[in-house]
């Protein structure tokens, strides 16, 4: 048979045209594709809801998959085994409760567990600002294509409406922080009633508040993940994940709920 390359351009053009249409009208729109992210996601499509996650890099997985200082390995702690175990990754014990999980593993099925369960991960796009709208609701995002902002091009972006804002962007909490730029008045449930910034390390305590933490900081805007930790001035926890597979989890809980109102 003759290829023919008009067949090739079509197929691409029409597949993504028609993929990116159906994302314009979302239940939830997840900004960053790192564990937090893809868990909230994979928690989200479960429950039927449409959910399609925003990632800036050609990548998925986020701080997954360096490990600790490039060793690509992470740290679990027995209390987060189950969820895990869950999406059938393999856990290696260790000493005293701690157990290591292997970072290509980990980012592979939080990835495939996600699409599997109906998400839509759609890489190489930039969420640069949000749609508010309702009063004063976070009711979309604003996204253009990550090679745009890279290669400084002056290229307008387009709105996408979600009925929920997932921030998972990780240690820049960058949605929360747009948030707080462009809403002058804008208060959040922190101490400064805005982004504090994250601590210096201490896993104990911030794998512990990381969880307690994740909620809805603005009307339509939940944080998950690292952004947890660097809105409400909590430690940075270093190469252990179990607090953000909860967290996701936990912020899919809190979504699915302001979704069924
Ligand atoms: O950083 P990241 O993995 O966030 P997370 O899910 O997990 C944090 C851990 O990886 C690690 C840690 C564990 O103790 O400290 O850092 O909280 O993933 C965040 C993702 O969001 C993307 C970014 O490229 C990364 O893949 N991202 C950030 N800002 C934007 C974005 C944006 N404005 N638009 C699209 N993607």
């Amino acid at each position: 048979m003759k290829l023919k390359d008009t067949k090739v351009t079509t197929s691409i053009i029409k597949r993504f045209s028609q993929d990116l249409l159906d994302l314009t009208e979302l239940d939830v729109a997840v900004v960053g594709a790192g564990p937090s992210g893809l868990t909230a996601a994979r928690y989200l499509a479960k429950a039927n809801v449409k959910v399609a996650v925003f990632e800036r890099n050609l990548h998925v997985g986020g701080g997954l998959w360096g490990g600790g200082i490039l060793f690509p390995r992470v740290v679990v702690q027995e209390s987060a085994k189950g969820i895990f175990e869950e999406i059938g990754i393999e856990l290696k014990s260790t000493n005293g409760g701690y157990y290591t999980v292997d970072s290509v593993e980990a980012v592979s099925k939080c990835t495939a567990s996600a699409i599997d369960a109906g998400a839509s991960i759609v890489v190489g796009f930039n969420v640069e600002d949000v749609l508010i709208r309702e009063g004063d609701r976070v009711s979309g995002v604003v996204i253009n294509w990550a090679a745009v902002e890279l290669a400084k091009l002056h290229v307008d972006p387009v709105g996408v409406r979600a009925k929920v804002v997932i921030d998972a962007t990780g240690h820049e909490a960058s949605i929360a922080r747009i948030v707080q730029r462009k809403i002058p008045g804008a208060k959040f449930p922190t101490s400064t009633g805005g982004v504090v910034g994250e601590k210096p390390m201490w896993a104990e305590v911030g794998e512990r508040e990381i969880v307690r933490n994740t909620r809805e900081i603005y009307p339509g805007l939940i944080v998950t993940g690292m952004a947890v930790n660097a809105v409400f001035g909590l430690p940075r926890m270093g190469p252990i994940f179990g607090g953000m597979l909860f967290s996701g989890k936990r912020a899919a809980e809190i979504a699915l709920k302001k979704i069924r109102i």
